[in-house]
């Protein structure tokens, strides 16, 4: 449920169509904040328009998402959940302590570099079924990887018995809950791992994740 913030802050523009993974990332984080935002799903719905003058001044790289917030303008979705957590004085999901924090950021930068290369070349083969994306040798050695890294994820919260920094939720959770997520639409073979398993359905169940990971949106 959105609600109002105080009026001496900036309405938040959300820019990003939300079949995107990195946009959803930033719906799950406003939601848990209950951050009042406009969002502005047609961007990248036409791919097209990313290329526009208009939006490459915000970003050049001509990705979603983006973030404005009054006169700031943000981008790297990994990054924006850290500023709207700090934004927010959410110590729970991002704590001031450099080894707490370090845990938190650790899993969060594995997701956005390790975890992401290792499912590319497969989820763009499988799900986008792009023409460069074809060559099954490829294929297998990504789903391969992509399951090494799932496996990690697996002991990682055996090991914690709850969550990926420990025994709270942070935004490590919303990033890697929804690459979980891209993992289990993705039809390739997956190893049994009921830790990851227990991991994504007490997760799932969060209301500010409701609607965002749904079958048909990886
Ligand atoms: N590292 C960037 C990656 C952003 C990214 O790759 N965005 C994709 C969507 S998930 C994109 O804009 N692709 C072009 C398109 O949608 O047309 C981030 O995390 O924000």
């Amino acid at each position: 449920m959105a609600r109002s913030i105080p009026p001496s802050l900036p309405r938040l523009r959300l820019l990003g169509r939300p079949g995107s993974i990195n946009v959803r990332k930033l719906l799950w984080t406003l939601a848990e904040l209950e951050l009042d935002f406009v969002h502005e799903p047609q961007w990248g719905d036409p791919p097209s328009n990313l290329l526009s003058p208009e939006f490459r001044a915000l970003n050049p790289n001509g990705l979603v998402p983006v973030l404005l917030d009054g006169d700031a303008i943000l981008w790297e979705s990994n990054t924006i959940c850290r500023y709207l957590a700090a934004r927010s004085g959410r110590r729970d999901l991002l704590p001031d302590d450099p080894r707490a924090r370090a845990e938190v950021e650790r899993w969060m930068d594995w997701q956005a570099t390790d975890l992401n290369a290792a499912w590319n070349h497969a989820f763009m083969a499988l799900v986008r079924r792009h023409p460069d994306f074809a060559d099954p040798a490829a294929i297998r050695r990504s789903v391969d990887a992509w399951n090494a890294r799932m496996i990690l994820l697996d002991r990682r919260l055996a090991e914690t018995g709850a969550f990926a920094a420990g025994a709270g939720f942070t935004l490590a959770d919303i990033v890697l809950v929804l690459s979980v997520h891209r993992w289990r639409q993705t039809p390739i073979d997956r190893p049994d791992l009921p830790s990851l398993a227990g991991y994504f359905e007490r997760l799932s169940a969060r209301p500010a994740v409701a609607g965002l990971m749904v079958p048909g949106l990886p």
